[in-house]
């Protein structure tokens, strides 16, 4: 996972992690990377960079981090789309995705969490407590937010190992959340000022406000490209930029996802594409997939499919909205912060049928030709909205597969029986 010109070792233990268990989760991850990505055909030249950063990952952007705090900046780590990277980038800080997508010291965990808990928590508790992740070790604050209760509780038991502030996030949308969520901003802003020693002033705010806009604007340019047919990217590919839109350099990641943007609309002039014109076109929707979770793309695209669009966290959630850049005040500015978040469509709030639409819509647009519905098993709110999701599908004259799973690789070859058959029903 680094440059083997570069020991990074004498940072690793720096940052206290376990150097055994690291080594172990290096080999690891490099392996399921080659298997998933390497093996692909016709790539956009320009996902070199993506495998870069992949190579890269505990490596130069650890040490990036480092050089950061060094030079007066903070790390703050993040679970969760609500919390807003531009405050954190206004005050001087990193904003870095902790969630984890792989088993990790689930013995350790289970002696904490009941085991029937999200993948996705399991496995963040897992990194922190199995000491391999140099991400959570570098930074000086973990943002929590009141989301599902798995998330909510396990941030109490989290907090006893790193610095835990959880933000309150309401679960309705109407005018009294709104109020409740733009006073949490006003709350957050105040502790991260705290964190950072830093005021936040409007012409930080409003130049990270453009410079994450700008990262956003770049994924949308990507992911309009995935409309055509053939598909000029896999979702494989579209996902990881996704993925590392958490953690990467935000002007850096901008301008390399642009570049890849441009190769794809000259691939589309030229219709050239990563599979046939006539491969069924998936969307996926449900819970977030965190690196190095790619199990269901692949499965998808290594039996013909092609994952078009993602409604996911790890995905057009993360990059279909923008905060206005229109304000002249700071409280103006967090008002825009404030509304852009809560229109985030997440199953933890109750009704939420912009996240039907969005699906149905994104369905639409990117030509899908059946609807994949994911959840991690034991992830309440995506598992029980499924069902209104399907009812939606169903009504749309959308086929649906629905697949609960988790992090391990024991059900893949079920799983891939069911998403061939999914498939060939689609072509038919
Ligand atoms: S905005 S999806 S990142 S809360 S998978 S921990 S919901 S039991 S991650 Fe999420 Fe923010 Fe919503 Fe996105 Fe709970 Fe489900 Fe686990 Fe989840």
């Amino acid at each position: 996972m680094s440059d083997t010109t570069v020991d990074y070792h004498p940072m690793w233990t720096e940052l206290g992690l376990d150097l055994v268990a690291h080594d172990m989760l290096l080999t690891a991850i490099p392996q399921m990377y080659a298997d998933a990505y390497l093996s692909q055909q016709d790539r956009p030249a320009g996902m070199a960079y993506f495998d870069f950063v992949l190579s890269e990952i505990h490596g130069l952007r650890i040490k990036e981090l480092q050089d950061h705090k060094a030079a007066g900046g903070t790390v703050i780590g993040t679970f969760c789309l609500y919390v807003p990277e531009e405050i954190i980038r206004a005050l001087g800080g990193l904003s870095v995705g902790l969630c984890a997508g792989a088993e990790w010291a689930y013995d350790q965990v289970e002696q904490v969490l009941p085991r029937n808990t999200c993948a996705l928590i399991k496995s963040a508790m897992g990194f922190k407590m199995g000491k391999v992740c140099p991400y959570v070790e570098s930074a000086d604050l973990v943002v929590g937010e009141t989301t599902c209760d798995g998330k909510k509780k396990a941030y109490e038991l989290f907090g006893e190992l790193a610095p835990v502030y959880v933000m309150e996030l309401p679960q309705m949308k109407r005018a009294a959340d709104l109020e409740l969520w733009r006073g949490e901003l006003d709350r957050f802003v105040a502790k991260l000022e705290e964190v950072t020693g830093r005021r936040l002033t409007f012409e930080a705010l409003q130049q990270a406000t453009k410079e994450v806009n700008d990262k956003r604007r770049a994924l949308q340019r990507l992911n309009a490209a995935r409309v055509a047919s053939p598909a000029p990217i896999s979702g494989k590919d579209a996902l990881l930029a996704v993925q590392v839109a958490f953690y990467d350099d935000v002007p850096r990641f901008t301008q390399m996802v642009n570049k890849i943007a441009d190769e794809l609309e000259a691939r589309i002039a030229a219709g050239q594409g990563v599979a046939p014109a006539d491969a069924p076109r998936v969307l996926i929707t449900g819970s977030p997939m965190s690196i190095p979770n790619w199990k269901v793309h692949d499965l998808v695209e290594k039996a013909g499919g092609v994952v078009v669009s993602e409604e996911l966290c790890t995905g057009a959630r993360y990059y279909e909205q923008l905060v206005a850049e229109d304000a002249t005040t700071l409280e103006d500015l967090l008002d825009d912060i404030a509304e852009k978040y809560l229109d985030i469509n997440c199953a933890c709030f109750t009704p939420n049928p912009g996240r039907i639409e969005d699906v149905l819509r994104l369905a639409r647009e990117h030509k899908a030709d059946g609807i994949l519905h994911y959840a991690l098993q034991f992830c309440a709110p995506y598992q029980i909205e499924a069902t209104t999701v399907e009812r939606a599908a169903r009504d749309a004259g959308l086929p649906l597969l629905r697949v609960d799973t988790d992090y391990s690789m024991e059900d893949v070859g079920q799983l891939a029986t069911r998403i061939e058959a999914f498939l060939e029903m689609l072509e038919a």
